[in-house]
């Protein structure tokens, strides 16, 4: 089983010995059955665009050479994956419009379940927005910041670019992508253009394909930037909570349910009806009441504002059903197995798909509509409620397994708890620290897990090799759900891995912030949405450095970059100037015109690049070459 089962994590390892004995496949299992994985496929060369095909080109130069209509492999590698960027960009788009509407209604008293939670955030990007406030009462405030955010995607002006993008990046950063003709002026028609302009027979100039790519992802980084600024304005803005990862914190004792996927408009009424239903679960024998804990992204949010534990992360989210204690586990969007219900009729666990537009075969559906939310929680914690009470104690097996985390630093808690050390100038203890050299950069964990490599072990090596470099780790996503299950996200960890100088300054903080030690050694940043939050941090530096992002110490890495979403992010990181490690190999290398217009290309285009690397040592140590690199640069 150990050559099969590609995890480190050891929850992971206990609850695939429950599958075996049991006879139930899991991802892991499926990973093994589709091996040797199509060699076409996973260079970029099959192209599926028209029904001629679909067509292959040989990557050794023996077979042919052309698609059916002449599509060469530089088209057809570009063509696929722009369409992924484009895919992403909607995805993360939908999200972020989905939270706006729901915003508007709130701004017009529609919706009850739902308030405006932090009202200075609200006034702040009111203010970026150029929205004038003067004599509006705050939810008329609320109203016209969701409006005009609805703009970036009906904008028909091509030369007016969206708003968040303006108001977010570096003025340098935006005029330079303006210049380049990749600055987005609507997300919609960004995300269309893509598909019509990739449909057989358009653009076949694989460096405009790529470039049109390009615009899309950073529709894409336009779309999450207002997905998750609206989000703290409607949820509340994170901030510093002690909380616990890893399968262990299913409780036996409980009904536990178990949100999945992304979207919190759900998940946070949930949160708020289960006090109410605690009584009703403990009349039905669960001594502890509900139990919420948290998978994937939908998991960070409210790990992010609630502290509510996270039981795993993308790649094993499986295994909570597994645990024969999970007795719901309810989904909205995006990275939900479509194999979870078939697993979930091995137990006694409802799964419950809630959008209308996201359904699963096998699963119960509840549909949610924010007019609807209160009822919407009260029906999925009564089904799980109901289902505890089917619960077989004889298949329960939780695996003892899990690990502190101090989470919740969004950009704002960072600020605030550098505002211990200097009120006037909270940026300055991070800026001096940074041109001193006790953190010689910040890098960013992104992204997601993947079968291709071993779950989680490449962000701990990585980010071990950094941090004793002295590099400052943020991380978001399922990579943020690795640290924290690994024990990484946690004072200890800083003891532990941190560099003396990081150790150092994580200290200072943490002691003033009022942590009693220091900082987590990975600050966790929020869902893979979130990683605007990142860049809102990175563009305060160069705003204060008087340099552009590209110039700055800052490096992303993916370790297992698998979806679309982590296609247009990091690509998106790249555009807007960031070296971005890849740990699994994009589908791309079929071209080697692609591949060069990914590195070098990018580099001189945006001053960011894809770094591939898919060992975590080498590339541990190749991202502290770039910030050693970046400092010279910048001359500190
Ligand atoms: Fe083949 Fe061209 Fe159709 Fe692609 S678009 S499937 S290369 S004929
Ligand atoms: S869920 S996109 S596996 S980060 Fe945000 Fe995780 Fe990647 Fe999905």
């Amino acid at each position: 089983m150990s050559l099969r089962i590609k995890t480190s994590d050891p929850a992971v390892k206990a609850l695939c010995k429950v599958a075996d004995r049991e006879d139930i496949a899991t991802v892991f299992d499926r990973y093994q059955m589709q091996l040797p994985q199509c060699g076409f496929g996973s260079l970029g060369l099959c192209c599926r665009i028209c029904y001629k095909g679909p067509c292959r080109v040989d990557p050794f130069g023996e077979g042919p050479q052309l698609g059916i209509c002449g599509a060469d492999r530089h088209t057809i590698v570009a063509r696929n994956v722009t369409r992924m960027m484009a895919a992403g960009a909607a995805a993360h788009s939908e999200h972020g419009r989905h939270i706006a509407l729901a915003m508007q209604k709130v701004g017009k008293g529609l919706l009850p379940a739902y308030r405006i939670r932090d009202e200075d955030k609200l006034y702040r990007i009111a203010e970026l927005l150029d929205i004038d406030t003067l004599g509006k009462e705050m939810l008329e405030v609320a109203h016209d910041v969701a409006t005009k955010t609805l703009e970036d995607f009906q904008n028909q002006d091509h030369h007016k670019g969206c708003h968040w993008i303006s108001a977010t990046l570096p003025d340098k950063r935006v005029d330079l992508l303006s210049r380049l003709g990749a600055l987005p002026h609507n997300i919609d028609a960004t995300v269309s253009q893509i598909m019509a302009r990739t449909h057989i027979g358009c653009d076949a100039e694989p460096k405009n394909v790529f470039l049109g790519g390009i615009r899309g992802a950073l529709a894409d980084f336009n779309g999450m930037s207002l997905a998750t600024e609206l989000s703290d304005v409607m949820f509340g803005t994170p901030s510093p909570v002690v909380t616990e990862a890893n399968i262990g914190v299913i409780d036996k004792d409980a009904v536990n349910i178990a949100v999945n996927g992304h979207n919190p408009l759900l998940s946070e009424v949930i949160c708020d009806i289960a006090r109410d239903m605690n009584d009703i679960a403990k009349g039905a024998g669960a001594e502890k009441g509900i139990n919420i804990v948290g998978i994937c992204c939908t998991g960070n949010e409210v790990m992010m504002r609630h502290g509510v534990p996270l039981a795993t992360n993308y790649l094993s989210q499986e295994m909570a059903i597994l645990t024969g204690a999970l007795d719901a586990m309810v989904v909205d969007v995006q990275c939900i197995m479509p194999s979870l219900p078939q697993i979930g009729n091995c137990f006694h666990t409802e799964v419950i798909t809630t959008m209308d537009e996201n359904k699963m075969q096998g699963a119960r559906h509840i549909s949610f509509h924010e007019e609807n939310a209160v009822e919407t929680a009260r029906e999925v914690i009564q089904c799980a409620i109901n289902a505890y009470t089917r619960r077989d104690p004889n298949k329960v097996n939780i695996p003892n397994i899990k690990q502190t985390a101090v989470v919740g630093f969004s950009s704002e808690a960072i600020i605030t708890a550098l505002s211990k050390l200097d009120a006037v100038d909270p940026l300055k203890p991070l800026v001096d620290n940074i041109v001193n050299g006790n953190i010689q950069g910040v890098a960013l964990f992104a992204g997601c897990n993947s079968t291709q490599t071993v779950q989680d072990e490449s962000y701990q090596i990585i980010a071990r090799t950094l941090a004793a470099n002295n590099v400052l780790l943020l991380a978001t996503g399922c990579g943020a759900g690795a640290f924290a299950k690994h024990g990484l996200m946690n004072q200890q960890a800083t003891e532990q891995y941190a560099g003396d100088s990081l150790k150092a300054v994580l200290t200072q903080i943490g002691e003033a912030a009022g942590l009693n030690g220091p900082l987590p050694l990975v600050l966790h940043m929020g869902s893979c949405v979130d990683n605007s939050r990142a860049v809102t941090l990175a563009t305060a530096l160069a705003n204060r450095l008087g340099v552009d992002l590209c110039d700055l110490p800052v490096v992303a890495s993916a370790p297992e970059a698998m979806s679309e979403k982590a296609i247009a992010i990091a690509s998106w990181g790249v555009a807007i100037g960031l070296p971005t490690h890849l740990g699994t190999i994009p589908q791309v290398t079929g071209s080697d015109v692609v591949t060069e217009l990914m590195q070098e290309g990018a580099k001189d285009l945006f001053g960011g690049y894809f770094l591939v690397e898919t060992d975590p040592k080498i590339a541990g140590n190749k991202l502290v070459e770039v910030i050693k690199g970046k400092r010279q640069g910048l001359g500190i």
